[in-house]
């Protein structure tokens, strides 16, 4: 496959914020694809753009004359963009640019874009829905400090899960209007309910789906002079007190799947909350931002047991698919995501079922969220 044309554009995200969309025109046709914004972005994830977006929109066209000679055949190739692009594009621009590549590269091979990964695949991830949410995803006065409380039905045929989570999310509604008398079915960048209530509080309505639960504390978004600062209500926690209370929470809830527990540099507290509950998936994103070097931090101090991989908090697909190879050797379960500020951009559903994923991390409803499920839901059918 060849790139005769490389351009770039300014798109709005889910939540009106610009956004970069890449297209090339190649002998197999035009190709597009975009970039979502994260909102609680890590400290340790790359930077979305060079200097800015505006910038990397030049330099991309600018950048086309390079790729005119090289010819794509394989999923490794991208490795090639990323020795032209180095330092000149950001992690967003990286991201969106090689996904275009892949859909011409799959287009041309007369493939699906997760065969060009692994042609092999048949295990579906299990989908983890954000149902209610707070934290940095709600501009909301009042609302519970973590910032998603999610459902994960526990079954791998994602055509029932997704089901299953919007009749969930429509009954939580209900639940939710009893114990909020101020609730008026406002949702937030996650299209997720929001709520004055608090953590536990919302964690009660979440018991009664009976579906196995999972939190992102996003504890870095709160974290400021060595205290987890909790404005509902209005409490300071210390790092020892943070993690009886979210050990409590666990043990109380039965909560399943535990992301962020503790601030991003906090790798120890991470690692003892692992041995205390070895059996529950203690989830780095903010801690390990799809980053090798911080994931192979993280095993040696066995820090987790699950990892988030979100492509453009690293931009390079090349190390998307490392930090997968070494979560898998070292038996650390892979949750793929969506970002806050989500496009329409459906890639990232076949990069989670080729790189076999155990879980796929994308909401329940609202349009951006949807379409990612529903295409993994195509890719399903196509498979069985
Ligand atoms: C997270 C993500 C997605 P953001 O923290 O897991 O839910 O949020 O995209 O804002 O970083
Ligand atoms: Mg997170």
């Amino acid at each position: 496959m060849k790139i005769s044309e490389v351009s770039a554009k300014t798109i709005l995200d889910s939540r009106k914020e610009k956004t970069i969309l890449v297209s090339i025109k190649t002998n197999a046709g035009e190709f597009s694809a975009s970039a979502p914004n994260g909102k609680s972005t890590g400290k340790y994830e790359a930077k979305s753009y060079n200097k800015n977006l505006d910038g990397d929109v030049k330099t991309i066209k600018q950048l086309g004359e390079y790729f005119s000679k090289e010819i794509f055949e394989k999923f490794d190739d991208l490795k090639r963009v990323e020795d032209i692009c180095e330092n000149q594009i950001g992690a967003n621009s990286v991201f969106a640019f090689e996904s275009a590549i892949l859909k011409a590269l799959a287009s041309e091979k007369k493939k699906e874009v997760w065969e060009l990964i692994n042609p092999n695949g048949r295990r579906f991830p299990r989908l983890v829905g954000n149902c209610i949410g707070g934290g940095k995803h709600s501009k909301s006065e009042k609302k519970p400090n973590f910032q998603e409380f999610e459902i994960i039905p526990d079954t791998k045929n994602v055509g029932k899960a997704f089901e299953l989570s919007k009749k969930i999310k429509k009954d939580v509604k209900v639940i939710i209007h009893r114990e909020d008398k101020k609730f008026n079915e406002e949702r937030n960048d996650e299209d997720a309910w929001m709520t004055a209530l608090n953590e536990k509080e919302v964690l009660d309505i979440l018991k009664k789906t009976n579906v196995p639960l999972g939190i992102d504390i996003a504890a870095s978004s709160f974290y400021k002079r060595k205290n987890y600062n909790y404005t509902n209500p209005i409490l300071k926690r210390s790092l020892e007190e943070q993690f009886f209370y979210v050990s409590n929470l666990i043990k109380n809830f039965n909560i399943l799947y535990v992301e962020d527990p503790f601030d991003e540099n906090d790798f120890e507290s991470f690692a003892r909350l692992l041995k205390r509950f070895p059996d529950r998936l203690i989830v780095g994103d903010d801690l390990t931002t799809t980053n090798l070097k911080r994931l192979e931090k993280a095993i040696k101090m066995k820090s987790i047991n699950a990892i988030i991989v979100k492509p453009n908090q690293i931009g390079s697909l090349i190390e998307v698919k490392e930090v997968c190879e070494l979560a898998k050797k070292n038996n650390i379960k892979i949750v793929f995501s969506h970002r806050s500020g989500e496009t329409e951009e459906t890639i990232l559903a076949d990069l989670a079922f080729g790189f076999q994923a155990d879980f796929f991390k994308c909401g329940i409803t609202g349009r951006e969220r949807e379409v990612k499920i529903k295409r993994l839901v195509e890719i399903e059918k196509e498979v069985k």
